[in-house]
């Protein structure tokens, strides 16, 4: 037998991980650091094994039995192992109960859990991130029946009482607009709330709960006549016959996780609030779900970028390790550099979102949390792509081999700049929080983070960036094309110089502690430029699109 390469090792998620320690070590109490410790140690080893277990197991996907041999519609969906894990690993290490203690820092505590676990839990994420997001949303609700009877469940800490909720808001018709929803609400003759419809996108129908957008019987059209609901789907140990699960979907990746299409025909609901607004009510649980689509896009660029560094110092080439190639050693550095950068936004939001939730934050801090909460999800998410994708290239050949484990992180990394809203439709968002102060929260916020710094440079970047970018809102407030037309360069623009001015406070703090690495990564992400600002031309525009 010729040459055999050694194949990438995956270092410990968490004790190798020294962007998430730094954080942690920085932003929390000592002993709350401690306390947390051990949770974060095991889902670090569970990732790992199940990193092992991937390259020695053979691929499965979600299989739906919609009837029984005896003509029973059972509609029964076989998981994936890690699926069947997942209800233990979340409860036993409180992946959801974490984040709703009460504490500044709960929210910190919990998404430090969520990075280390997303990967190895197959995007079982993407229905807990739906249950923290109706918790969320429930509470904001002030419902008080429906919180005492759903959030013991949502926030159980043991398997066996523990639910899942989904977040039916997808129709055919109405995708990123919402308020075309067709499903209907209709109250029954003893007065109990039903729903009738299809929903296109379902990701957590193997959960117990969902909150649903439906159109009350009688109300008029658009986003502002939608009630949202509460329901149940299962009926002791059966699927309640009113919700039908018609197919599982064919991803290009989260091919793990069972999405459906299902249609509801009298499904028993009870609506949160008032019957109307419902897109309102459930915009707490969208900024929950885009804090940890943020959240896991850095959880994949963190494992991408893991391998790639280790499979450096394997892989020779032209006489030496791919690490000792000047042109490879910069091309792992740039990705480092971009992952630290985003690594900080997405982390700020889950803290401040903490903070602002326990009334631990200043009074512009909520304006500033609105605002961040889409840059990070839109910029997370490209981000996320781009970096998978050079980082499989890192392997040559083999990054493009299926069962090297490589291409699935490329294929399942192109869904977060999709969910909860496209980076377009999120770039939008980001003009809705623009309309409040988020701008001037963030100027303010980047002095402080950037204050006793010595990066001058870094500095004097951010700032006369965010003056531009200031000067550009003013320039384009009032032509709504031109300003949504270059929401997207604006969006990023932003994004970058928040993370730069955290990559600044983060370098302050570790240089402090001996550590110069995050000052290299803040004076490369800043080399990278910060300013992504366009102004379109339109009939540029319409030209090319002639
Ligand atoms: C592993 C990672 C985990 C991730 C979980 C993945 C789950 C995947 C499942 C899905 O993908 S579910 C599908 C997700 N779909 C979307 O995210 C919908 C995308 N469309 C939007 O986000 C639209 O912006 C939206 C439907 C929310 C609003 O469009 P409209 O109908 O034009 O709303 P409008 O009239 O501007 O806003 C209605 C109200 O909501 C307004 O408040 P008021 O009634 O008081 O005026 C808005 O201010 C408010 N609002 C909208 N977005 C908000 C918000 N409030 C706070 N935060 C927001 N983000």
């Amino acid at each position: 037998m010729g040459f055999l390469q050694d194949p990438p090792q995956l270092p410990h998620p968490y004790r190798s991980d020294r962007t998430l320690l730094a954080l942690l070590d920085r932003a929390l109490p000592a002993e709350r650091r401690a306390a947390l410790d051990a949770d974060l140690d095991a889902l670090g080893d569970y990732a790992q094994m199940a990193w092992q277990r991937a390259g020695t197991t053979t691929r499965r996907k979600p299989v739906l039995t919609p009837w029984d041999a005896w003509g029973q519609r059972v509609d029964r969906i076989e998981l994936t192992p890690a699926w069947q894990e997942g209800g233990a690993l979340t409860t036993r290490h409180a992946v959801l109960a974490a984040g709703h203690a009460d504490s500044e820092h709960a929210r910190l505590e919990e998404f430090a859990r969520v990075y280390l676990y997303h990967l190895a839990s197959e995007f079982y994420t993407c229905p807990l991130a739906m249950t923290d997001g109706a918790a969320t949303a429930l509470k904001a609700s002030g419902n008080r029946a429906l919180i005492e009877r759903a959030l013991p469940h949502f926030l159980s800490r043991e398997a066996a009482t523990f639910w899942l909720s989904g977040q039916w808001m997808t129709e055919n018709v109405g995708g990123s607009d919402v308020g075309d929803t067709e499903t209907q609400a209709r109250q029954d003759a003893d007065g109990q709330w039903r729903l009738y419809g299809r929903k296109w996108f379902s990701s957590a129908v193997v959960g117990e709960a969902a909150l649903a957008l439906a159109r009350p019987e009688g109300a008029g059209h658009g986003g502002a006549a939608l009630a949202l609901f509460y329901v149940e789907t299962m009926d002791g140990a059966r699927r309640r016959p009113e919700l039908v699960i018609d197919r599982l979907k064919d991803k290009l990746g989260t091919q793990e996780l069972p999405t459906a299409e299902i249609h509801l025909d009298g499904l028993p609901a009870w609506p949160l609030g008032e019957l109307a607004h419902g897109v309102r009510q459930v915009a707490p649980m969208l900024n929950i779900t885009r804090t940890w689509n943020a959240v896991c896009a850095v959880a994949s660029m963190a494992r991408a970028i893991a391998l790639a560094r280790d499979f450096a110092e394997r892989r020779r080439a032209f006489g030496r390790p791919l690490i000792e190639q000047p042109l490879h050693a910069q091309t792992l550095a740039d990705l480092q550099a971009q992952f630290e950068g985003a690594f900080a936004l997405a982390f700020e939001v889950a803290h401040l979102l903490g903070r602002v939730e326990q009334g631990a934050a200043a009074s512009h801090e909520a304006a500033l949390l609105r605002l961040l909460t889409p840059l990070a999800k839109l910029w997370t998410g490209k981000l996320a792509v781009r970096i998978c994708s050079e980082a499989i290239e890192c392997f040559g050949g083999a990054g493009y081999i299926e069962d090297t484990g490589l291409p699935q992180l490329l294929r399942d990394a192109q869904v977060y700049p999709i969910w909860e809203g496209t980076t377009n439709v999120l770039s939008l968002d980001s003009l809705r929080a623009l309309a409040g102060d988020g701008l001037g929260a963030l100027r303010t916020v980047c002095a402080g983070w950037l204050d006793g710094n010595d990066d001058l440079h870094a500095a004097s970047a951010v700032r006369q960036t965010l003056d531009a970018a200031a000067r550009w809102l003013d320039q384009h407030a009032a032509a709504r094309d031109t300003l949504e037309a270059g929401a997207r360069g604006l969006a990023f623009t932003l994004a970058r110089c928040a993370a730069a001015a955290l990559l600044a406070r983060q370098a302050t703090w570790s240089g402090r502690h001996g550590d110069r690495r995050p000052a290299a990564a803040l004076r490369r992400f800043v080399g990278h430029g910060l300013d992504r600002l366009v102004t379109p031309d339109a009939d540029d525009t319409a030209l090319l699109l002639g």
